[in-house]
């Protein structure tokens, strides 16, 4: 659980590392298994763009993902954690894994979640859960604290190949000497809110950096599956909502669709 300082900060600064939080040797291992099997599996999308790696090839992106993801997102010690920021009816709404390799791994941009999400009102918390030992060489994910107060940034559209987002906030809106960054061991976790200006820089390293964000919306906000995004290959239509605590309370959302059997229609999402 988190104490009430970390609590406090996160409502303050739009993120925070658990601290009393850590998986165990064992469980790390066989998360940093499953990862090796989803990356052997799905070499044909880019290991940054991952989506959804907890469910079983599900639309619409259809990567062929690990039940331990599955069970990780439905973790009791982290649903709870979710349940005590963003309260406690709770719908798992995507998985992203964000692995760079080592040498090669791409940019993450500067963005706010909520910029392309179609969560009404804008809600959602994202646990982010190392894999790999994540620093400030090998592209540790950066924040800039207090920047979801600020309300929406500018952002544009790169649809170039170079990033593993393509939303850019302009970075003239703030001072990216502010920024503080999240370093983590494996089995560590930070979560962070939709509205915070966050990113990481490529990976240079000689070492990977892999993480799993888990996002998670309060079933109160509505999730616009008829939203679509400029420029981007994003499609909510199918994409499989999963209650993982309390009940659903949004008249309009809609947790059946996706769910049964399908044809992948796009199996590299550009965001
Ligand atoms: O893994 C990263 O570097 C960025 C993650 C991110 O943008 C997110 O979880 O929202």
């Amino acid at each position: 659980m988190l104490s009430a300082g970390e609590i406090d900060r996160y409502h303050r600064d739009g993120y925070v590392i658990a601290r009393g939080f850590q998986l165990t040797p064992h469980e790390c291992a066989r998360l940093q298994a499953d990862l090796e099997t989803v990356l052997q599996q799905n070499s044909d999308i880019p290991s940054d763009r991952l989506i959804n790696v907890h469910l079983e090839g599900k639309p619409p992106y259809g990567a062929i993902g690990a039940s331990g993801f599955e069970q990780l997102a439905r973790d009791p010690r982290i649903v709870d954690m979710v349940e005590q920021l963003i309260g406690p009816d709770l719908i798992l709404w995507l998985t992203h894994l964000f692995c760079k390799p080592a040498a090669i791994g791409r940019e993450v941009p500067w963005h706010q979640d909520g910029q392309y999400w179609p969560i009404q009102p804008a809600a959602t918390c994202t646990v982010w859960v190392a894999l790999d030992t994540v620093d400030q060489d090998n592209g540790a994910m950066r924040i800039i604290p207090g920047s979801h107060q600020r309300g929406s940034f500018r952002h544009t559209t790169d649809l170039s190949d170079a990033l593993t987002l393509n939303q850019v906030a302009d970075t003239s809106q703030f001072d990216e000497n502010t920024a503080q960054y999240i370093e983590l061991q494996p089995g560590q976790v930070s979560l962070h809110d939709i509205g915070v200006l966050h990113g990481s820089a490529a990976n240079t390293s000689g070492r990977r950096r892999a993480g799993l964000a888990l996002r998670y919306m309060p079933s109160t906000a509505w999730f616009r599956r008829d939203a679509s995004v400029e420029n981007s290959k994003l499609d909510w239509t199918l994409l499989p909502l999963q209650l993982v605590r309390g009940v659903n309370r949004h008249e309009l959302n809609d947790l059946r669709a996706g769910h049964g059997d399908f044809d992948p229609v796009i199996t590299s999402a550009t965001f």
